[in-house]
C-alpha cells in the first residue's frame, strides 16, 4: 500500500475519533487522574473525584472508546502499560485536562519496563498532550534494549495508534514504535547528548523517533538535538532511526516498507534519517520499499540520510536541507546522503531525489555511498556554502548550483526571495501528492511548475496587500507591513502606489491629473503607472452624493506613464474629472 493511501486511512481514524465523543457520553467511560489533588480512594469518574496515581490507568480495565484524562500540572514517575485495545472509530485515548503545564511523565530506571514511561500494548490507542521527560538512558545495559527503550513505546502488534501533540525533553529515545499504521504527528522532541550505548567499535546515539517496522507515518514533528560525540565514529544519534529487528528476542523480518515522513522540522541532530541493514534479522534481510520523505526542513549535522539497505521506490521530494553546522560533532562528510546497501554494489538505487534544495559544505558532491550515484535525481538545486560558485558534481540533471536566494539562510528563514532561482524550477508532483501543501501549509499548485525545496514562494509573505515581488522591485520591505508608509512624500501611501503601479520611492511618479487644457477642446492629461487599469471619471455635481462618478474612458494596461483624453463636448460649463486606478 503506498504511503498516500495510508495517510488517507489514518485521516479516517482521526475523523472517527472526533465523531466518537458524543457516543462516549452514553457508552464509553471517562476517567480522571490528578497527582496533586486526587485520591486513589476516589472513583476517578469526574474532575471532582479524580484518582491520584497513574497506575490506575494500568490497573483499570479499559474498553474501546474510554478516555483517561490526566490533569495538567500533574507529575508521574514510573511506568504504566495500557494493554487494552480500542477499535476503529472508538480508540482508547490518553489525554490532558485542566489548565497549566502538560502532565509530566518520567521513569528513572531501565529496570522498570526498559525505562518506558508509557507503554502502549493495545491497538487503536491515542496518546496526546503529555510531557515525557528525563527517561533513560545513558549507557543502558546493551544494544538489545534499543528495541524496548523509549519514553513512549508502542508494542509490536499495537497497530493503528496515534501519538500526537506531546512533548519529549531529555529522553534518550523519545518514541519507539513497533506498531504498524502508526501516526506520529505534531510532537516536539528535544534530545540529550549522551550515548545510549557504546563500545570501542560501535555505539548507539540518542534517537528522537525509532521505528521498528514499516507502515508508519511521521509528520509535522519538531525534532532537535539528538546527537552525541561519545561514539567511535565521532558522532552518533539522530532525529529518526528505522532499523533493528531485535534479533532473537523479537525475530523478524519486519519489513521497512511504506513509510511516510513529511513536514517535519529537524535541527541539531546527528542526522535526519538512518536506516540500518546489518542489524536486521536476519542480517541484510530487510530492504527498504515504498518510502516518501517530503517537505521536511532539516538543519542538522552529520549525514542527512544514512540509508544502508537497498532502496526500492523510495522518494525524497521537496525537502530543504541546510547542512553546514556540525553542532560541535563530527561532520562525517558534512552533507552526505548516503545510499548504500548490500551486494552487488554499484547497482542503480531505487532512491529518487526530486525537487530538493541541498546546502552543504566541504565537498562538491553531497551524495555518498555505493548506490547514490545511480539514484534518480531531478529538479534539485545545490549550494556548497563554503564555496557557492562550485557546481555540484553528483547530479547531471540538476536545475542548478549556487546562491538559492533565501530570505535569511544563516538565520534559519528558508523562504524564497522574489528573485530566487528556485521559483518555478521544480517538477509538478501533484500526482504523488494530491491536495498537498508545502511546509508552511500553502496548497501546492495542481498545474504548472512547483518551486524547489520545502517552502514554496509566498506571494505576499508580510500580508500587507502588496505582492512581495512588486515591493522587492521597488525597494520596499518584504518582511514588514509598510502599506501605509510614505516613502517619497508624494502624498500617496505605498499601498495606493501599488494599486496605481507608480514608484513609491519617487515623488514624481504618482497617479494624478496634470492639467485640463480647454484652449480648443477639453484635453485632460494625467500620469501614473503602467500595470494598473485606469478610469477617467466625471461627475456633474461634486457635492451631491446622489450623483455618481461615471467613467468616460478606461485605460487598460500596459499603459503609458502619461496619457491624455479629449472629453466629449458638453453644454455644461463646469466639468469635474478624476483619475482612478485598479489592479487587474
Ligand atoms: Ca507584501
Ligand atoms: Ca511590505
Ligand atoms: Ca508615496
Ligand atoms: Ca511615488
Amino acid at each position: 500500500m503506498p504511503p498516500r493511501q495510508k495517510s488517507q486511512n489514518l485521516s479516517v481514524v482521526l475523523l472517527a475519533a472526533a465523531c466518537m465523543f458524543p457516543i462516549s457520553s452514553s457508552g464509553a467511560t471517562d476517567y480522571y487522574i490528578d497527582s496533586v489533588d486526587g485520591n486513589d480512594s476516589n472513583n476517578g469518574l469526574s474532575t471532582n473525584t479524580p484518582w491520584a496515581s497513574h497506575s490506575k490507568a494500568e490497573s483499570t480495565s479499559l474498553a474501546a472508546g474510554d478516555t483517561i484524562h490526566f490533569k495538567r500540572g500533574s507529575a508521574f514517575s514510573g511506568s504504566i502499560v495500557i494493554s487494552e485495545s480500542g477499535s476503529p472509530g472508538n480508540p482508547i485515548r490518553l489525554t490532558a485536562y485542566g489548565t497549566g503545564e502538560l502532565p509530566k511523565f518520567t521513569n528513572p530506571s531501565t529496570g522498570d519496563e526498559s525505562g518506558n514511561a508509557i507503554r502502549v500494548a493495545g491497538a487503536y490507542t491515542i496518546v496526546e498532550n503529555m510531557h515525557f521527560h528525563d527517561t533513560p538512558g545513558e549507557y543502558v545495559s546493551s544494544s538489545l534494549i534499543m528495541t524496548r527503550l523509549g519514553a513512549l513505546r508502542i508494542n509490536r502488534g499495537a497497530d493503528h495508534c496515534i501519538i500526537r501533540s506531546n512533548v519529549f525533553t531529555q529522553c534518550g529515545q523519545g518514541i519507539m514504535s513497533a506498531g504498524q499504521h502508526t501516526l506520529i504527528t505534531k510532537n516536539y522532541l528535544d534530545g540529550p547528548s549522551y550515548a545510549l550505548w557504546r563500545t570501542d567499535t560501535s555505539s548507539w546515539g540518542p534517537m528522537g523517533i525509532h521505528l521498528n517496522i514499516g507502515n508508519q507515518e511521521v509528520s509535522y514533528n519538531t525534532i532537535k538535538n539528538y546527537g552525541t560525540t561519545d561514539s567511535p565514529w565521532g558522532s552518533d544519534g539522530g532525529a529518526i532511526e528505522i532499523d533493528y529487528s531485535g534479533w532473537f528476542l523479537d525475530p523478524g523480518p519486519w519489513p521497512k516498507t511504506n513509510i511516510y515522513i513529511h513536514h517535519n522540522y529537524s535541527e541539531g541532530n546527528a542526522g535526519f534519517i538512518e536506516s540500518s541493514w546489518d542489524f536486521d534479522f536476519l542480517p541484510y534481510g530487510e530492504e527498504v520499499y515504498d518510502w516518501r520523505v517530503s517537505f521536511n526542513v532539516c538543519y542538522d549535522g552529520q549525514s542527512w540520510l544514512f540509508m544502508l539497505a537497498p532502496c526500492t521506490g523510495v522518494y525524497f521530494d521537496n525537502n530543504t536541507v541546510a547542512r553546514y553546522n556540525s553542532f560541535g560533532r563530527s561532520q562525517n562528510w558534512g552533507a552526505r546522503m548516503d545510499v548504500q546497501g548490500g551486494s552487488p554494489v554499484g547497482v542503480a538505487s531505487g532512491a529518487h531525489f526530486r525537487n530538493n534544495l541541498f546546502i552543504y559544505t566541504g565537498h562538491d558532491n553531497p551524495y555518498q555511498g555505493n548506490r547514490s550515484a545511480g539514484a534518480l535525481k531531478t529538479g534539485n538545486w545545490y549550494m556548497r556554502i563554503d564555496d557557492p560558485g562550485r557546481v555540484c558534481t553528483g547530479d547531471a540533471n540538476q536545475i542548478g548550483s549556487g546562491e538559492p536566494k533565501l530570505k535569511d539562510l544563516i538565520g534559519g528563514n528558508y523562504k524564497l526571495m522574489p528573485d530566487s532561482p528556485l521559483r518555478g524550477a521544480a517538477t509538478n508532483l501533484s500526482a504523488f501528492y494530491p491536495n498537498g501543501v508545502d511546509f508552511n501549509g500553502q496548497p501546492l499548485p495542481t498545474n504548472g511548475n512547483w518551486d524547489i525545496g520545502a517552502m514554496q514562494y509566498i506571494v505576499d509573505d508580510d500580508a500587507d496587500g502588496m505582492p512581495d515581488s512588486w515591493e522587492f522591485d521597488h525597494g520596499l520591505n518584504i518582511d514588514t507591513n509598510d502599506a501605509a508608509c510614505h516613502s517619497d512624500n508624494d502624498g500617496v501611501n505605498n499601498y495606493s502606489e501599488y494599486i496605481a503601479d507608480t514608484d513609491p520611492t519617487n515623488a514624481a511618479s504618482v497617479l494624478t491629473i496634470i492639467d485640463i487644457d480647454q484652449t480648443h477642446c477639453t484635453l485632460i492629461r494625467w500620469k501614473g503607472g503602467t500595470m494598473a487599469r485606469q478610469f477617467l471619471e466625471t461627475k456633474t455635481d461634486l457635492d451631491s452624493t446622489a450623483v455618481q462618478w461615471s467613467a468616460v474612458f478606461t485605460n487598460k494596461p500596459a499603459t503609458p506613464t502619461t496619457n491624455d483624453f479629449v472629453a466629449p463636448s458638453t453644454t455644461n460649463k463646469a466639468s469635474i474629472y478624476r483619475i482612478r486606478a485598479e489592479r487587474p
